[in-house]
C-alpha cells in the first residue's frame, strides 16, 4: 500500500490518464490486427483481442487464462486446452513475455500432473483436464443434466480427455521455435515435454492387432465431446506420437547442448536406454487409423460404424444435436461436436498433402455441429477453409466465431467470455487468411482474403525482431503483400 501511494505521489489525473492511453496505445501498436472493408468484423476482431490482452498475466507466472477468462462463472476459472492450443499463439506471437508466463504456470503444477499420473498408475506427468492452482486434477465428476436439473450427468473427461499432455508440449515447441527461448527450453520446457512423454510412454498399451505387435490408447475422448469412451481417437494417437518424436528431439539437443541438465532430467525423471526404447517402439506401432489409398483418418476405431444422421437434421436443427439425440444417442451417431481430424490437421497443416485435406474436409465437415457444438469449433473450421482454398467459406466460419460473445449465438455468453474462439479468431485471421507459416526458407505468406476485405494487417514478432504484415486486395481481387520487419 505504501508503495502504491509513493508512486502515484505527485501524479494528476492527466499525467496517470496519459501515461495510461500511451501504454495502451503501445499495447495496440504489437498486438492489434486490422481488418478494412468490414467494420463488424474490424470491431469484433478488437473486442475478442482485448479480452485477451486484458486477462493474460502480466507479472505473475502462477497463473493463467481460464476457458471463461475472469468474466463470468463458467467452468469455475479452470484452466483447459483451450489455453495452450487456441488462446497461446497470440501471446506467442505477439506478446512473448506473457505466453512465458503461462507456460511457467503449467511447470509450477507439475508437481499436481505427477501425482494425476502416478494416480492412474502412470510414470511420468498426466496434466489434468480441468487445471486450477496445483495441477491436481479438478474437472467435476457429476453436473446437474442440462435440460432437467434434478439429473446428474457423469463427466468423463477428467478421467479420459487425455490428450491435453500433448497439447501443452505442442504450445512449448511453438513458444520455442517462435521465440527461440533456449533458456525456457533448457531450464522448464525440457522437464514438461519430457515427463508428458514418461506418461504416454506408460499410457500406450501393447496388444496383438491383425498378427502385429501394436500399441493402442484406449478409453479416451477427443476433442469431438460427443463421443466418449472411444479407442484410437486419431487426434490424441497422433499427438501422442508426436510428442514421444518431440521429448527425443529435445532429450538430444539438451544431451549435444547443456549436458548438465540432460543429466540431471535423466536421473530424476529416471530416464534410462529401456525409456527411450519404449518411446521409439511406440512411435514406430501407435495404431493410426489413416488409410494411404484415400487420405482418410478414422476419427476413432468405429467411428463409420455409427448411425448416419440425415444431414437435413444438420441443417434445421435449432439446438445442440446433444440435445436433440441426448448424450446416448449423440454417442452412437456419426456426430460431431467439433471436427478433431480437421483440428489435427490444422496443427500439423504441412504434413498433409492437398488430397488428405480433401478426403477429410469432405467427411468431416457435414457432419459437425458448428452452430450449436463447441465455440472452439468455429476459429479452427475457419483456418481450415483457407487451407482448402475456400476463404469466403471460411468468411462464415470466422465471423461464428468472432461474434461469440458479441452477438451470443450458442446463448451461453452469460457463463463468460469464450476465451479459446477469442483466440482462435486470431489465428484463423494469421494461419488462415494471411497464410502465415513457417517454413525451411523462413516465414512466409499465404494470403487468401474474404471477396469484401480490402486490408488484413498486423506485426508478429520472432526471435524479438517485430515484423509488419499488411496485405492488400484490391475491387478486382488484386492483392500485394509487403513483410517488413519494422
Ligand atoms: O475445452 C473445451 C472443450 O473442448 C469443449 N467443451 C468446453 C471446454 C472448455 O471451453
Amino acid at each position: 500500500m505504501a508503495r502504491a501511494l509513493a508512486e502515484v505521489n505527485g501524479a494528476t489525473y492527466d499525467r496517470l490518464r496519459a501515461a495510461h492511453v500511451a501504454a495502451w496505445a503501445g499495447v495496440w501498436r504489437d498486438g492489434d490486427v486490422v481488418i478494412e472493408g468490414d467494420d463488424e468484423a474490424q470491431l469484433a476482431v478488437r473486442f475478442n483481442l482485448f479480452q485477451l490482452l486484458a486477462a493474460a498475466p502480466q507479472h505473475d507466472d502462477r497463473v493463467s487464462i481460464g476457458a471463461k477468462t475472469l468474466s463470468g462463472y463458467g467452468y469455475r476459472g479452470h484452466v483447459f486446452w483451450d489455453t495452450e492450443i487456441f488462446i497461446l499463439p497470440y501471446l506467442v506471437y505477439t506478446f512473448p513475455a506473457l505466453a512465458r508466463n503461462m507456460l511457467m504456470y503449467r511447470y509450477h503444477s507439475l508437481p499436481g500432473a505427477r501425482r494425476k499420473a502416478a494416480g492412474n498408475g502412470y510414470p511420468g506427468a498426466q496434466f489434468p483436464w480441468e487445471s486450477a492452482e496445483t495441477g491436481d486434477e479438478v474437472t467435476p465428476t457429476w453436473v446437474p443434466h442440462f435440460s432437467d436439473p434434478k439429473k446428474l450427468v457423469r463427466i468423463w473427461t477428467g478421467d479420459i480427455q487425455i490428450h491435453i499432455t500433448a497439447d501443452i508440449a505442442y504450445a512449448i515447441m511453438q513458444y520455442w521455435r517462435v521465440t527461440g527461448d533456449d533458456a525456457f527450453l533448457r531450464d522448464y520446457g525440457a522437464e514438461m515435454i519430457l515427463d508428458g512423454a514418461c506418461f504416454w510412454g506408460g499410457r500406450a498399451e501393447p496388444e496383438e492387432r491383425d498378427g502385429q505387435r501394436r500399441y493402442a490408447i484406449r478409453d479416451v475422448i477427443g476433442p469431438d465431446e460427443y463421443h466418449e469412451h472411444v479407442d484410437n481417437n486419431s487426434f490424441t494417437n497422433y499427438m501422442c506420437r508426436w510428442q514421444l518424436q518431440t521429448a527425443l528431439g529435445v532429450y538430444d539437443w539438451l544431451r549435444q547442448r547443456h549436458p548438465a541438465v540432460a543429466a540431471d532430467l535423466s536421473d530424476r525423471l529416471r530416464l534410462s536406454a529401456e525409456t527411450f526404447d519404449r518411446w521409439r517402439d511406440v512411435i514406430e506401432r501407435i495404431t493410426l487409423l489413416y488409410d494411404p489409398d484415400t487420405g482418410l483418418f478414422d476419427q476413432f476405431e468405429g467411428f463409420f460404424d455409427r448411425e448416419r444422421v440425415d444431414p437435413e437434421v444438420f441443417r434445421t436443427a435449432d439446438r445442440s444435436l446433444q440435445v436433440i439425440f441426448g448424450i446416448e444417442g449423440a454417442n452412437e451417431r456419426q456426430v460431431l461436436k467439433q471436427a478433431d481430424v480437421i483440428m489435427l490437421l490444422c496443427l500439423f497443416r504441412d504434413e498433409f498433402d492437398h488430397r488428405v485435406w480433401q478426403t477429410n474436409w469432405d467427411t468431416y465437415m457435414p457432419i459437425t455441429d458448428h452452430r450449436y457444438g463447441s465455440s472452439l469449433g468455429p476459429s479452427f473450421h475457419a483456418w481450415a477453409a483457407c487451407e482448402m482454398g475456400l476463404p469466403d467459406e471460411a468468411y462464415s466460419h470466422f465471423m461464428l466465431a468472432a461474434r461469440a460473445d458479441l452477438r451470443n449465438p450458442r446463448g451461453n455468453a452469460g457463463d463468460g467470455i469464450h476465451a479459446a474462439s477469442t483466440g482462435g479468431v486470431w489465428q484463423a485471421a494469421v494461419f488462415g487468411f494471411a497464410g502465415l507459416r513457417p517454413t525451411a526458407e523462413g516465414w512466409t505468406l499465404r494470403p487468401q482474403l474474404p471477396r469484401h476485405w480490402r486490408r488484413l494487417s498486423f506485426t508478429y514478432r520472432t526471435k524479438g525482431q517485430p515484423v509488419q504484415v499488411d496485405i492488400r486486395q484490391d475491387e478486382g481481387g488484386e492483392v500485394s503483400v509487403r513483410h517488413t520487419n519494422r
